[in-house]
């Protein structure tokens, strides 16, 4: 593998290079006409315009990515995260044209897109999944009778769905018949597949997912888990590594399911295995998202690997040397998505020119950014700026690092969701561990956060006079 592509944009395609050029192996950028100026562009060995800005004339046109890729005699794609990376129909189209597509097969894919493939897929392999229907429901009235078996709230899925897209909640009995309707139309609509399926509704769990990675020759491995409840509207913004309440015990049962899902596909490469975590910490498959995840670097800290070099490396048929029993956590490494977002203001994307842009760091920081100072940020994309990913010996010191790490990020020209990172990393609930998926709209609000902000300000003004008033003394004494 002498010349990667990397059909993606921003701190992923700038990540994925930097483990290229580590290797020796030259890389090519891709990049749509809003993205001319951006770092990704300049960080290339050689980069290739191939459209307009939307993201449906460029980064998710598969064709003509292939197309710079035989013109440029590259050898394989990484896709990184979104657009093309969880695309069947690229994969295969990589494979027709004999370059190399740095992920699963195609196949894989397919099967886990579609979550009652999946469910079926695993099914022989003894993984503790929710109660539910494993087909999609055709005849209502007889779905009705297994929801009332299973005990409400249920939850109807989408097949189709994932990521929390297409799911509805189903309270009791009454509203079963109407709620099955809109989701069946929601799920055609958004889809283009109205199959949906039943499952019992988890009430509090705690998302935990299993990095695995595979070779082509039978190995398959996991690097533990991340613990990514901490979320608003199926958006993560805080994840980490380890879970603060798993035990030895579970995380070997969980690591051994998650392979077995990957086994069950035939799976190649790095992958993740989502479970629900309830109360008593029993565990349930949820999907596998077949590409390299936005938080991967939280598994890299802490199991003391370079997931991309891994991914490179299987891609190219080589063994994975790490054998399962030489793996072993070290330390708690701690991840912050900051996205150009108000979080004053519901989240909203905050556009804008960065005209102030400087970076935390120092020793157990570290960066995953896609941006630089006096950039626009465009309005095609997701508004997620950068990674800000601490470590150290304990959660405690990760989080505290976090908290110094977010007050030397200095961004001004757009909202940020830097100071609503301080207020997770604050907060009492998170600092003990014993959160779940509801962390966010249970315990956060904007006032609290302005209250932070009027309370940060009280005090650095009573430092400032406190400063003063000494200075003052000084100058007092010798007169
Ligand atoms: C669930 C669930 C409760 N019970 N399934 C959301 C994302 C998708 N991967 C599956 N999701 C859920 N499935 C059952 N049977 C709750 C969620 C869920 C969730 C899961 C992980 C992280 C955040 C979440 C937020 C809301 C709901």
């Amino acid at each position: 593998m002498k010349k990667l592509l990397v059909a993606n944009r921003g701190e992923i395609a700038i990540r994925v290079m930097q483990t290229a050029k580590k290797m020796g192996i030259k890389t090519v950028a891709v990049f749509s006409e809003a993205d001319r100026n951006s770092p990704h562009v300049k960080y290339a060995d050689q980069a290739v315009c191939i459209g307009p800005a939307p993201s449906n004339e460029s980064y998710l046109r598969g064709d003509k990515i292939i197309e710079v890729s035989k013109e440029l005699n590259v050898d394989a794609i990484h896709p990184g995260y979104g657009f093309l990376s969880e695309n069947a129909d690229f994969a295969e189209l990589c494979e027709a044209n004999d370059i190399i597509f740095i992920g699963p097969r195609s196949k894989a894919i397919r099967v886990m897109g579609s979550k009652l493939a999946a469910k079926e897929t695993v099914k022989a392999y003894d993984i503790p999944m929710v109660p539910g229907t494993d087909e999609a429901i055709t005849d209502i009235p007889e779905a009705k009778t297994i929801a009332k078996d299973i005990g409400f709230p249920i939850l109807i899925k989408a097949s189709a769905g994932g990521g929390g897209k297409g799911m509805r909640i189903v309270e009791n009995e009454t509203e079963f018949e109407s709620q099955m309707d809109r989701a069946i139309s929601e799920a055609k609509n958004a889809f283009g597949d109205g199959s949906v399926f039943i499952e019992k509704y988890v009430a509090s769990p705690r998302h935990i997912e299993i990095q695995v990675m595979a070779d082509m020759h039978g190995n398959v491995i996991h690097l533990f888990e991340r613990e990514c409840s901490v979320q608003r509207r199926h958006q993560k913004v805080v994840e980490e590594a380890p879970s603060a309440v798993l035990t030895p015990e579970l995380r070997a049962k969980m690591g051994q399911a998650a392979i077995n899902v990957a086994r069950s596909c035939d799976y190649i490469g790095a992958g993740t295995v989502e479970f629900l975590l309830d109360e008593n910490l029993n565990f349930y498959f949820l999907e596998m998202n077949t590409r390299l995840q936005v938080e991967h670097p939280v598994s890299e800290w802490i199991a003391g690997v370079d997931l991309v070099e891994l991914q490179i490396k299987v891609a190219r048929g080589e063994h994975l040397n790490l054998k399962q029993e030489d793996l072993k956590i070290n330390g708690h490494a701690l991840e912050l998505r900051v996205y150009a977002e108000d979080p004053m203001n519901d989240f909203l994307p905050s556009v804008g020119n960065l005209e102030v842009y400087l970076l935390p760091e120092g020793e157990n920081i570290r960066v995953d950014n896609g941006f630089e100072q006096g950039m626009d940020i465009p309005i095609y994309y997701d508004p997620m700026l950068s990674k800000l990913i601490t470590y150290g010996k304990t959660r405690e010191e990760a989080i505290e690092l976090m908290i110094e790490a977010i007050d030397n990020y200095h961004i001004e020209g757009v909202q940020t969701t830097l100071s609503f990172g301080r207020f997770v990393c604050e907060h009492d609930a998170f600092r003990s561990g014993n959160f779940d998926t509801h962390f966010v709209k249970k315990y956060y609000s904007p006032s609290l956060l302005q209250d932070q902000e009027t309370l940060e300000a009280e005090i650095a003004a009573k430092i400032a006079l406190k400063h003063f008033l000494k200075e003052q003394k000084v100058l007092k004494v010798p007169s």
